[in-house]
């Protein structure tokens, strides 16, 4: 399924400025830099409407993206990633809550979509994520970024690895081939339209 339109709504430090909205939205987590925001830019094959960057920590902020696709509106949030290291302990902390506030009390939220690098072994603040996610009950999926960089066989192989250890739909993405976009924005309107 193809994007129609998307636009940039609003950037928010916290889940109290977030507008309400009763589009169903997913929340994009995971690793600084794995490429979150170039997800968004490559679904909507729009290069510059999330800020991306070579340098972990571009996104500090809840940035929401409003997307048309063939058949529904959905709301992307993208999120700062986890294990920037070159943040204060203060500011990872602060953000910490209002990561977990955001995930806990947004009302629209459907589904989280945690996003893992083809090319590394799943990271401990992955699976503390993952674990935080299951204890309170919030549905996730999970989407192997930089497909690019692996083979055919080998991103078949990790899925079955990541689908194993979180027990979560996962999904091939790259941003260098747009073949992966048909069939995870498919997904996504199948999670909204089943929810
Ligand atoms: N080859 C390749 N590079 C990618 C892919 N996705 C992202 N990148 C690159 O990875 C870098 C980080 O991407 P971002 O989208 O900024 O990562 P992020 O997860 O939003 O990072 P934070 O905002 O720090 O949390 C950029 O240089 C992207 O061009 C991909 O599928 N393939
Ligand atoms: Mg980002």
């Amino acid at each position: 399924m193809k994007i129609k339109d998307a636009k940039f709504l609003i950037s928010s430090p916290n889940l109290k400025l977030c507008p309400s909205t009763n589009l169903a939205e997913f929340a994009l987590l995971g690793r600084s830099n794995v490429g979150k925001s170039t997800f968004i830019n490559t679904l909507t094959n729009r290069q510059k409407l999330a800020k991306t960057s070579n340098t972990p920590g571009k996104t500090r902020l809840i940035n929401l993206f409003e997307i048309q696709s063939e058949k529904i509106p959905f709301i992307l949030a993208d999120l700062p990633g986890y294990g920037y290291a070159k943040v204060s302990k203060k500011e990872q902390e602060s953000w910490q809550r209002n990561l977990e506030e955001y995930l806990l009390k947004r009302e629209n939220l459907i589904c989280s979509i945690q996003f893992i690098d083809a090319r590394h072994d799943i990271q401990k603040n992955d699976i503390l994520m993952q674990e935080w996610l299951k204890y309170n009950k919030l549905p996730c999926i999970n989407i192997l970024t930089k497909c690019d960089y692996i083979s055919r066989n080998e991103i078949a192989k990790k899925i079955a690895i990541v689908e194993k250890q979180f027990n979560n739909k996962t999904l091939a993405f790259s941003s260098k081939n747009r073949i992966y976009c048909d069939e995870v924005v498919s997904y996504l309107v199948n999670l909204i339209q089943n929810n």
